[in-house]
């Protein structure tokens, strides 16, 4: 008898990188490589890699480079030997960036030649040259003309999962058909990025997932379908550019002739369906059919997420409602000011990250009452297009460890103050992406969401959770029936390398009366323009707890 393929190979093509994740059967993790588009392709001159322009709110990538990454590690997988052992491809992406095809696309993914790149053969293929990507937050104008067209915030929140928002698809492609109508005629398919990755995988127009589909404004999360209503309020003809929507993980086909020819995949490996990399997370952290524990990743972005085992949309418009891998729904909040916020902090105080979190473990909770709110760049949560980083509390602007703490702080309890709506808190919050290997700022996570922290031997959760729906999809398609719990058990449950439980005096300094989650809401509050100057009650907080 043939041995059977032992391999599951996720792939994450994220904002700044492509990352390749194989695991095996048995519950090891074999492999990780990963390709930084800002060091390996600075001939797009991406920073981030996001490209380059004048605009605050503009924010595209070159889906050139995403090709040109994807030969890259393929190439790299087939010289390690790995290809051949694989038994199943899923993707995970950034979520929300949207890829126009033209008419030739099809025709030129089946038909590749073996001794020449994608990236060589299939640059014509695009109707726009660029990818608006999830940071894009320049379509106001049309997620007001969509709101209106369906009735207002609430009804398109109940619709599609969220209020009509920035960086979705269906307001990206509604500023695309009205400023350049001709390349949108020339538009034949329109791909989410998941998408496009799992087309160039399997040589034909692949299908969009609820993972990421719902993340469009374009679907109708009750049905699972493509939303007529939705469709038309955003562009005419819109429904035969978009492939098919799937609520559920599904094989989407098997790799196509060029990627067995030219990097030795055996031709019966499976491909999943593609998804976001924040449904993939949920996976990779082990949260399907989860409710106790809620998740954070500290990525580009920073989001907070949960599984919903009843579908539940916040009155207030906050946050999404997106799919999950076993057909179901997840809750999700994404905040720009991320990693970058992190970062600028870090550079303009000439820091090194553990510098950064010596200064966070010499602070103490509250930081006496100075309080950020991080605004370097449009914010998604709360929703801030004119960025401006606001100090309270006298909070000086030259004061390194304070302004550490004050923006760590700040990003967490916006976290809190945000999540309300996604049902019970949770006792545990597990903790991914670069940011979870920050002792310090897991303390402050524990604190304000008084709540044990757990962080993995794996920080690319999405890599991981790719793999592991390569895996779910190809053992169940072939003689081993596994649940997601097995598969949660095999590569996730014990592979926990750090567990904090919250200080109960930090906790009180954030969730007593007057504390500074109260804090924190009045200045959000005084700074979107509804609430009045929080210094009084600031100074009522440095008294209770900063004497
Ligand atoms: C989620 C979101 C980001 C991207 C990039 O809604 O916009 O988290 O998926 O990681």
């Amino acid at each position: 008898m043939m041995e059977k393929r032992r391999l599951f190979l996720g792939l994450d093509l994220s904002t700044q990188s492509l990352t390749a994740l194989a695991i095996d059967r048995s519950g090891d993790f074999i492999e990780q490589f990963s390709i930084n588009f800002d060091e390996r392709y600075p001939s797009y001159k991406t920073e981030g890699g996001v490209l380059i322009g004048d605009d605050p709110t503009v924010a595209h990538s070159d889906p050139n480079m995403w090709m040109e990454a994807l030969d890259d590690m393929l190439a790299l997988l087939k010289e390690k030997e790995l290809t051949r052992h694989i038994c199943s491809i899923a993707v995970s992406a950034q979520q929300h960036g949207s890829v126009y095809l033209n008419a030739s696309t099809e025709g030129k993914l089946s038909s590749l030649n073996p001794s020449l790149s994608m990236s060589q053969q299939l640059n014509t293929i695009f109707s726009r040259s660029t990818a608006p990507i999830w940071m894009d937050s320049s379509t106001n104008a049309e997620c007001r003309e969509i709101t209106e067209a369906l009735g207002g915030d609430t009804a398109v929140a109940h619709l599609t999962g969220s209020r009509a928002t920035e960086r979705f698809a269906g307001p990206q492609i509604r500023k695309f058909s009205k400023e350049k109508p001709k390349d949108y005629e020339n538009t034949a398919h329109i791909a989410l990025i998941s998408s496009f990755a799992t087309s160039l995988l399997v040589g034909t127009i692949a299908p969009i997932d609820g993972g990421d589909g719902y993340g469009t404004n374009l679907a109708d999360i009750q049905s699972a379908r493509w939303s007529g209503q939705a469709l038309s309020a955003s562009a005419s003809d819109l429904k035969s550019r978009l492939p098919k929507l799937v609520p559920q993980d599904e094989i989407v086909g098997n790799v196509s002739d060029y990627l067995s020819e030219r990097f030795g995949f055996h031709p019966e490996t499976s491909v999943a369906i593609g998804s976001g990399d924040n449904p993939c997370s949920l996976v990779g952290l082990g949260l399907i059919g989860e409710t106790g524990h809620q998740a954070v990743s500290l990525g580009t972005s920073d989001t907070y997420f949960g599984y919903l085992p009843e579908l539940a949309v916040s009155d207030r418009g906050e946050g999404h409602v997106f799919g999950t891998a076993d057909g179901k729904y997840m809750a999700l909040l994404c905040f720009k000011n991320g990693s970058p916020a992190r970062e600028t902090i870090k550079d303009r105080f000439n820091l090194s990250w553990e510098k950064f979190s010596d200064l966070l473990m010499d602070t103490r909770p509250g930081n006496a009452g100075q309080i950020m709110l991080p605004y370097f760049s449009p914010e998604i949560t709360p929703l801030v297009l004119n960025p401006r980083v606001w100090r309270f509390g006298g909070l000086p602007e030259s004061d390194a460890a304070g302004n550490v703490r004050a923006v760590v702080e700040a990003q967490i309890m916006s976290m809190y103050l945000h999540s309300g709506w996604m049902g019970t808190r949770p006792q545990t919050i597990l903790v991914t992406a670069g940011g979870s290997e920050n002792r310090e700022l897991l303390k402050v996570i524990s604190q304000v969401f008084n709540a044990e922290v757990h962080s993995f031997e794996v920080k690319d959760s999405a890599a991981l959770g790719a793999a592991i729906r390569a895996a779910h999809c190809c053992l169940n398609h072939q003689d081993e029936a596994v649940s997601w719990r097995d598969l949660t058990d095999r590569y996730v449950r014990d592979k926990v390398t750090e567990k904090i439980k919250p200080d109960e005096d930090a906790v009180r300094v954030f969730h007593g009366e007057n504390g500074l989650l109260e804090i924190y809401k009045a200045c959000e509050e005084y700074a979107l323009g509804s609430g009045e100057d929080p210094e009084d009650k600031i100074k009522k907080f440095k008294k209770i707890y900063c004497s």
